[in-house]
């Protein structure tokens, strides 16, 4: 009798699948479809966790039934081995951050291997390496040439106690989260990509993609556009005027005053036309404390009147005055609003603090303020309009002009850190950037700092460094000191693994014609919007280069969830429900591991999942029950009852871990172990179907009992299970459909016309009335699955 020594066969399967080398994909070969199957490449922040195993085991379920399908799977991995903590690990412990992170990813290379992982490891990627980083160097250096990377001033938050950099993150109520000191706003010049050239695009061309649409709208609102018009407001006795954008220029006759961001630039020019300039510069040094965010959540309106400054109405030509308030942002539009306080929630807060008119230009019963559209009143010539003719109407009577506005912002590439790739760019003596030549790439990473935090980016302290850019480009010559973000370096990864040592290029270019754009791609959702948009960024910008033959990176995008600790909470150490996986591995086994992530819940929905021990363990009987049942086989054709089992069950585990609905396939091969169950003497031909089911799920213990049913390779390159003709089903399941929405099913025999389909779903009692009272438009039938009526639906 079989016994499942799992910490045995793991060990030998494991060494086996190494020293076969069956999982290295060669990526030129052309019998088979190719499928590029990618996940989020992680960083190597020491131990795996159970999310971890969540992110790259439940992946490998799909590499491995793709492969059983036929398909040339590309399933690589690799590291975003930058980034903050190698570095705060070296402020804090003295340890070098190289060696920290290159022995972390030591530790989870192996773990990666437990799990049982697919993994083709002769195509990883490491970001920090210099031979990558090369790479995401020459690439900037492609978007500078071509006007995608600018160099501009711009504020960070500055804690004058620790002399750093922080992150809005990084800042609480005006106070550093460290220390609590009081955060200081700083100009720095820094370096961005213009991902707002691509806005536009970045919007439209998500239509076509087959992402789910809670992705796309996150992508969508993240992006933010905004249709309006720029409207001029005359400063009265100057030559200036305040551009303002504003959505609704039909509400232009009910603006009672004018706000100015803080940080506008008119307003240190009015400043001397003023009769409180003290104020006023007391409140602007106040606001540079808060973050945005703080800015925008902030519950209670503040702002200070510009006394002695009036501007025009251009629509009324009445004098109104002018304030600066946080609530108006310096990034957005125009860094101006028209207050309409009749028309507008935070304008007619502000309007009530400060006592300020409000005059309504819409007719309406509803209690101020009303913020929808309707037709106006008491707004000259145009009242009597409807909002969306006076819009257009009132922008050309006052010479203004429509635009569209998106809140996305340039990405700010600069940081002022260590442990990131250098940004391969050095200054003349009169301070000119120049774009380090190719032949000096990689610009290496100097090893000569001091991370004690004194004020300036760390590689401002290195001797090499200096003394490379003297002796390259001469005397006066200087380097630019800041790394860049490591969202630059994760935003082309996928790129690099189809040709991860080439020396000549960043990839291969008839290698990505062939395998781009990635066939499916998985990952956090926390990763949909900056990550996912910077890399279909980067990725549009390399197309317009002709440097990669798609437009898009990714085609389908599909997000995971969450394992939540054992008590339902998220997992940290500061809670202690961190569930360590190789503790539950050591008992139960990688296999019973993978399985129970995957029954957790839905993997293509994005939810949270408490850990269960207890989930585990039954997971591991299960598994003991399959290799049980191995007791039991005789060579005999399994009967037409087990034949029908075995076609649902291959029809049910193909269908549903097609869509990533690992739970539900699981549970149909709980229904055939059932059915198994049920025989003395067991078909081993079924048998051998049942493992080849569980292989991608339980891959180590599907080999090794392959391997006693007289398999002679791996299990891993057979086929999945068909059953083409299946054993003879009489009845098939319709789904009725109303404009896409489902009202019911019904059973008809297997070769039933479209015409019998039809009659039959006629017979739903809730369709039949809907379907006479209603016009039927269209019926479209998609043979022995779906029936959907498109009807009109007035
Ligand atoms: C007058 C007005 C009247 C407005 C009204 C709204 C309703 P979205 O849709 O997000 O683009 N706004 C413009 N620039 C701003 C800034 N820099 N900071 C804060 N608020 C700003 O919002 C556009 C609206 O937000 C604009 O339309 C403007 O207020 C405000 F009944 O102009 B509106």
């Amino acid at each position: 009798m079989e016994k499942f020594d799992h910490q045995k066969i793991e060990k030998e399967t494991q060494k086996y699948w190494e020293e076969s080398g069956i999982y290295t994909t060669d990526l030129s070969e052309t019998k088979k479809d190719p499928y590029y199957l990618l996940f989020e490449f992680p960083y190597p922040s020491g131990d795996l966790h159970i999310g971890h195993w969540y992110a790259f085991a439940l992946t490998d379920i799909f590499a491995r039934f793709k492969r059983m399908q036929g398909k040339n799977v590309l399933f690589p991995m690799g590291f975003d081995s930058f980034g903050l903590p190698a570095e705060n690990a070296a402020i804090k412990h003295g340890v070098n951050p190289r060696e920290w992170t290159y022995a972390n990813m030591d530790r989870m290379r192996a773990q990666v291997k437990s799990m049982g992982t697919s993994v083709d490891w002769s195509k990883e990627v490491v970001s920090s390496d210099p031979e990558y980083y090369r790479w995401t160097q020459w690439l900037f250096s492609k978007l500078y040439e071509h006007g995608l990377a600018e160099r501009r001033n711009a504020a960070v938050k500055w804690c004058p106690k620790d002399q750093t950099v922080l992150a809005n993150e990084q800042v609480t109520d005006g106070k550093c989260e460290r220390c609590g000191t009081e955060v200081e706003e700083k100009t720095l010049t820094q370096w961005f990509f213009t991902i707002t050239k691509y806005a536009k695009r970045l919007l439209e061309d998500l239509d076509a993609l087959p992402w789910k649409e809670e992705i796309k709208d996150a992508q969508r609102a993240w992006i933010g556009e905004s249709k309006g018009a720029k409207l001029s407001f005359p400063v009265k006795d100057t030559e200036v005027a305040i551009s303002v954008f504003t959505t609704r220029p039909d509400t232009l006759f009910g603006s009672t005053y004018v706000v100015l961001a803080p940080e506008h630039p008119l307003v240190g020019e009015l400043l001397s036309r003023t009769k409180n300039k003290e104020d006023i510069e007391n409140y602007v040094s106040q606001v540079k404390k808060k973050t945005e965010r703080e800015r925008l959540e902030n519950k209670e309106k503040t702002g200070v009147l510009l006394e002695g400054i009036d501007v025009i109405n251009p629509a009324t030509k009445e004098l109104i005055p002018v304030f600066i308030a946080d609530y108006v942002l310096a990034s957005y539009g125009t860094g101006a609003v028209m207050a309409v306080p009749a028309h507008d929630e935070r304008d007619y807060v502000f309007a009530q603090k400060f006592s300020l008119p409000v005059k309504q230009v819409l007719v309406t019963e509803a209690p101020v303020p009303y913020t929808g559209s309707g037709v106006l009143q008491d707004s000259g010539e145009f009242s009597g309009m409807s909002s969306e003719e006076a819009k257009e109407a009132i922008v050309k009577f006052v010479e203004g002009e429509l635009t569209t506005n998106y809140r996305i912002r340039d990405w700010l590439v600069s940081r002022q850190r260590y442990w990131g790739c250098p940004i391969p760019v050095v200054y003349d003596p009169e301070g000119t950037p120049h774009i380090v030549p190719s032949e000096h790439l990689p610009w290496l990473l100097p090893e000569d700092v001091d991370f004690t935090l004194s004020g300036k980016s760390p590689l401002a302290t290195s001797k090499e460094l200096k003394e490379r850019v003297t002796t390259l480009f001469g005397e006066g010559w200087t380097p630019e000191y800041d790394t860049l973000d490591t969202f630059v370096d994760s935003s082309w990864y996928f790129l690099r693994y189809l040709d991860p040592e080439d020396v000549h290029d960043f990839s291969d270019q008839a290698l990505m014609k062939k395998w781009l754009p990635v066939d499916r791609y998985s990952g956090g959702s926390e990763h949909t919007t900056m990550h996912l948009l910077y890399a279909r960024f980067f990725h549009k910008a390399l197309y317009d280069l002709a440097l990669v033959p798609t437009p898009e990176p990714f085609n389908e995008r599909m997000n995971r969830g969450l394992i939540m600790g054992p008590d339902g909470q998220k997992m940290s150490k500061s809670k202690g429900n961190v569930v360590n996986p190789d503790e539950f591995v050591q008992k139960f086994g990688a296999d019973a591991v993978r399985m129970y992530l995957a029954f957790i819940g839905p993997y293509n929905e994005p939810g949270n999942y408490p850990w269960s021990l207890d989930g585990v363990v039954s997971m591991r009987r299960f598994l003991d029950r399959i290799v049980w049942l191995s007791g039991r086989l005789v060579d005999e054709e399994p009967d037409a009852a087990l034949r029908k089992s075995l076609s649902q069950a291959s029809t049910k585990v193909a269908t549903d871990t097609e869509r990533f609905k690992f739970n539900t396939a699981i549970s149909s091969l709980m229904v055939l172990v059932r059915d198994m169950d049920g025989y003395e003497k067991l078909s081993k031909a079924a048998y051998k179907d049942l493992l080849l089911f569980l292989a991608p799920f339980a891959p180590h213990l599907a080999e090794h009992l392959w391997k006693t049913v007289g398999g002679t390779s791996s299990i891993h390159l057979e086929s999945f299970p068909h059953y083409p003709d299946g054993v003879e089903e009489t009845e098939m399941t319709i789904i009725v459909q109303v404009n896409g929405k489902k009202r019911g099913e019904i059973t008809v025999p297997v070769d039933a016309t479209q015409d019998v389909v039809e009659k039959g779903a006629e017979t739903i009692p809730s369709l039949a009335t809907l379907l006479h009272e209603e016009q039927v438009i269209r019926k479209i039938y998609v043979p022995g699955r779906i029936l959907n009526f498109v009807i009109n639906k007035n």
